[in-house]
């Protein structure tokens, strides 16, 4: 900036046009950002002094002294799940969801890794991509962009944000409950180090670029936890016979109890419960109840059917802590 230096008393009365022009001068260095002024920006002042020789009040003016406004390297990184995401064992492309923002005055590209092996939990989820948000806040691998470090690490501006989204899978042996944390990490492409340390040169505007507060890299930490479901199958049979006793004679009935008993803090889908007919016995018609409601042979809006050599019942989704009770007769032949 080669501005000839302005200011001093000789021009304490600007006309209405150079006050315009100044405005617009300092409209751009001025506009309030929470990383300060901006990089590469010229901070000149000049001092005067007046005085009386007897001659009537003379002003001189200083030197201009201009400081080129150094970079500061800053960038936090916030998770934006505010509770566990919910995933299940095996589970492929679960998404945790960070915001990065750069803190700094001036641009700056950042790199961005993750850690997903620090203790503090019960598993380590495998991450398979990092994507950057192309701006709507919403996952989706067709349009949001795969990160590759060093190709596409995302420039910020002072103050600008960027939504990153962290895939992973979730390993097949971890059980109900389980909790699994990444932490996502954002470094400044510049350099990183103690706050005050300084790369010469290097920063916007040619000042030097130097490490904020944050260290110039940034973490933080989301977290997921499996919610899974198991079910277990109970089956029992009661007899009864037309002599009045529980011997299992021909003739005599057998009143079959099936119970499903879904467990965990999951859910199950498309939960069916199927059991053969026995050989030397036959199906009781219409027998087949759930929850001690009847239901019809066919094929039809119930759950349950008949099929000449089988009993279904379709209990669908069904969530953890509740069980479901299926019975049905044969005779004995
Ligand atoms: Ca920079
Ligand atoms: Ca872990
Ligand atoms: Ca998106
Ligand atoms: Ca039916």
């Amino acid at each position: 900036m080669m501005n000839a230096p302005v200011g001093g008393a000789k021009h304490q009365l600007l006309p209405s046009c150079s006050i315009l022009a100044l405005l617009a001068a300092l409209a751009l260095p001025m506009q309030a950002q929470a990383g300060g002024t901006r990089a590469g920006s010229t901070i000149s002042n000049t001092a005067s002094a007046s005085f009386d020789t007897g001659a009537g009040t003379t002003t001189i003016d200083s030197n201009q002294v201009d400081l080129l406004v150094d970079e500061l390297l800053d960038v936090t990184v916030d998770s934006s799940n505010p509770a566990d995401v919910p995933t299940t064992p095996g589970a492929t492309g679960q998404v945790l969801t960070f915001s990065v923002t750069n803190n700094g005055n001036g641009v700056e590209n950042f790199v961005l890794s993750t850690i997903a092996n620090a203790g503090g939990d019960n598993y380590d989820p495998v991450v398979t991509q990092i994507y950057i948000d192309n701006g709507d806040g919403v996952f989706d691998a067709g349009t949001d962009t795969l990160y590759t470090p060093g190709a596409n690490d995302p420039e910020l501006d002072p103050d600008e944000s960027v939504t990153v989204f962290v895939v992973a899978t979730t390993p097949g042996a971890v059980v109900d409950g389980n909790r699994g944390i990444v932490s996502l990490v954002a470094a400044a492409v510049t350099g990183t180090g103690a706050p005050g340390t300084s790369f010469a040169g290097q920063g916007e505007g040619g000042g030097d670029a130097v490490v904020g507060s944050t260290g110039a890299d940034g973490t933080d930490a989301g977290a997921f936890i499996v919610s899974a479901a198991t079910v277990t199958l109970v089956k029992s049979a009661v007899v009864t016979n037309p002599l009045g006793t529980a011997d299992p004679i021909p003739g005599a009935t057998i009143t079959y109890t099936i119970v499903a008993t879904v467990a965990g803090s999951g859910s199950v889908s498309g939960l069916a419960i199927t059991d053969n007919i026995p050989a030397d016995t036959s199906y009781v018609p219409g027998s087949i109840t759930l929850g001690g409601s009847g239901l019809s042979d066919a094929v039809d809006a119930d759950a349950g059917d008949y099929n000449g050599t089988r009993i279904n019942v379709a209990l669908g989704t069904v969530a953890g802590g509740q069980t479901r009770t299926v019975t049905f007769q044969t005779i004995i032949e």
